[in-house]
């Protein structure tokens, strides 16, 4: 067995996984991939040898440092432990696991707690940008437990607060990377658009669904997912990600009508299994989809009116509400609302 390494695990809004000091971890990217390939248990579709809960939301690790730049207080890299392949990734961002970023920094003594409430200021190092997390912090410590409901999460605990600027582009260059609003891939109308998340959006009736099924009748529509990772093969170069057959992004959304008061109502698969909610700045990319004219996403949401719009995006197990800022016809800065959850801390044995 190797030597055991400093570790917390938290849950971050509706995912779960291993946060650590990158001074705890390996300095060499494959020494400390196969460490922390070991430390889920992966590659095993039950990750049964390791901390991994054999989901993609639960097989997800954040390293945190102080950070070097002015604008932000902690960097925070993004690493998804694939479940049933030996692969480490960085290719994407994670706004849920960005829940608990804030209250692992203060916790390990990165960020001084003010009493009251911090602001932690995340540099997301998988896409450079910066995020503002607010953390409760009575008396300077922080607190999990609190009034805060975000659907995807049984109970209620403290709220965390999180706002995203210049999210447009993050990993294609662009927000839209092909220029256009709308693209015809295998003959479906899409939206290939990253605010945040690289994420093709496409109408659930165009692939034959309603868009109200569970994430298990989706999973087991072979079909569906043969056409899906058709699409999604075509889109990724199309995106400026090149060859996406190993790559957790693009994500696929589909839409559909609201049915539950919200926006409109999602089905997204990251990118192979379905997720139960969505994730956040895949919330925040479908949502700016929503505001464009021409794409298969307007055409199906109601959208409020004004330049502070609240776009509650409906999904498996209840909606998100994104709200966004306008500035002009963009979206300018986009906040949402999580909670995070210390589940222990201490040493992990890879
Ligand atoms: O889009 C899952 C999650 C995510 C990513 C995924 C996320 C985001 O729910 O910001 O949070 O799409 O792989 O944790």
């Amino acid at each position: 067995m190797s030597e055991p390494v400093r570790c917390m695990w938290m849950r971050g809004g509706t995912s779960k996984g291993g946060y650590f000091l990158a001074g705890d971890l390996p300095a060499d990217q494959d020494e400390r991939d196969a460490l922390l390939l070991g430390v889920m248990g992966s590659p095993d579709p039950r990750q049964i040898d390791g901390m991994g809960g054999a989901n993609p939301l639960t097989s997800k690790v954040a390293v945190v440092k102080r950070s070097g730049r002015p604008d932000a207080d902690v960097d925070y890299l993004f690493l998804q432990v694939f479940v049933d392949k030996p692969t480490v990734t960085d290719a994407q961002n994670c706004g849920n696991i960005l829940a608990g970023v804030g209250p692992f920094a203060i916790e390990r003594g990165l960020v001084n707690a003010t009493d009251g409430e911090t602001s932690v200021r995340i540099h997301m190092e998988n896409t450079g940008q910066i995020a503002i997390a607010r953390v409760q912090t009575p008396g300077g410590t922080v607190r999990y437990d609190g009034e805060a409901r975000i659907d995807g999460v049984p109970g209620t605990a403290a709220p965390v607060p999180i706002t995203f600027a210049d999210t447009a582009g993050s990993s294609c260059g662009a927000l839209l990377p092909t220029g256009n609003p709308v693209d015809t891939i295998e003959g479906v109308a899409c939206t290939l658009i990253d605010n945040g998340m690289p994420c093709v959006v496409l109408a659930a009736s165009a692939l034959g669904i309603t868009g109200e099924e569970t994430p298990q009748a989706l999973e087991a529509n072979a079909e569906l997912r043969d056409k899906l990772e058709a699409i999604r093969l075509r889109a990724g170069p199309m995106m400026n990600l090149g060859d996406v057959a190993d790559k957790s992004v693009p994500k696929m959304t589909m839409v559909s009508r609201p049915r539950a008061g919200g926006a409109l109502s999602t089905r997204t698969l990251i990118p192979h299994r379905c997720h139960d909610a969505i994730g956040v700045l895949g919330a925040v990319s479908v949502a700016t989809a929503c505001l464009l004219p021409q794409g298969p996403a307007a055409g199906l949401a109601s959208i409020p009116e004004g330049d502070e719009k609240l776009i509650s995006v409906e999904h498996p197990t209840g909606e998100m509400s994104v709200i966004v800022t306008m500035a002009g016809n963009d979206v300018e800065t986009a906040a949402v609302l999580r909670t995070a959850r210390k589940l222990f801390d201490g040493q992990v044995f890879p």
